[in-house]
């Protein structure tokens, strides 16, 4: 994990010193509460050019605790997220943990809020693409945090109980 921050420090720099041949794909997601909640925020996913891709997390109003997360099949929080469907599995893997032999692609465990009720974290992974039409592109989908832990078990979702935000992965528009 240290290494690959390094290794994001780097581009990050790389970027920062405005390099003209790096562009690397971002897509977004903005979360909005379910009905009787407050969580919201925003999950940034950005290309690190390195096969892997970073998830950044940033929400509020999460009851302290860990919570399910995970990008399900479907681009629809209608019916209090419900309607998004199972999670985003194209390997057709059983459910589990992140750090599992056999998940999810959509399956990030659980994010942990703070006293303060808030949730900052990045994640990386290399199970998504933001690569245009490829099969583990999240684009198009939802993301949801939910009420309860993600046991990375009971199947087909850890029995982490209903979403209490929703928000649908999207193309931020031009790249820079
Ligand atoms: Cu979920
Ligand atoms: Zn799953």
């Amino acid at each position: 994990m240290v290494a690959m921050k390094k290794f994001a420090l780097f581009f990050a720099s790389i970027l920062a010193a405005g390099c003209a041949h790096a562009r690397f794909a971002t897509e977004t997601a903005t979360l909005q509460p379910t009905e009787g909640n407050n969580a919201k925020g925003t999950v940034v996913f950005s290309d690190l050019g390195n096969g892997n891709v970073d998830v950044k997390v940033d929400l509020t109003g999460v009851p302290p605790g860990p919570h399910g997360f995970h990008i399900h099949e479907k681009g629809d929080c209608g019916n209090n997220g419900l309607n998004a469907g199972e999670h985003f599995n194209p390997g057709g893997m059983i459910h589990g943990s992140p750090d599992a032999e056999s998940h999810h692609a959509g399956d990030f465990g659980n994010v942990i809020a703070n006293a303060n009720g808030e949730v900052h974290t990045d994640i990386t992974t290399f199970y998504l693409s933001l690569q245009p039409g490829h099969v583990r592109n999240p684009i198009g989908r939802a993301i949801e945090i939910d009420q309860n832990k993600d046991d990375l078990i009971t199947q087909p979702n850890g029995n982490s109980g209903p979403p209490i935000a929703c928000g649908v992965i999207m193309a931020p528009g031009p790249q820079p």
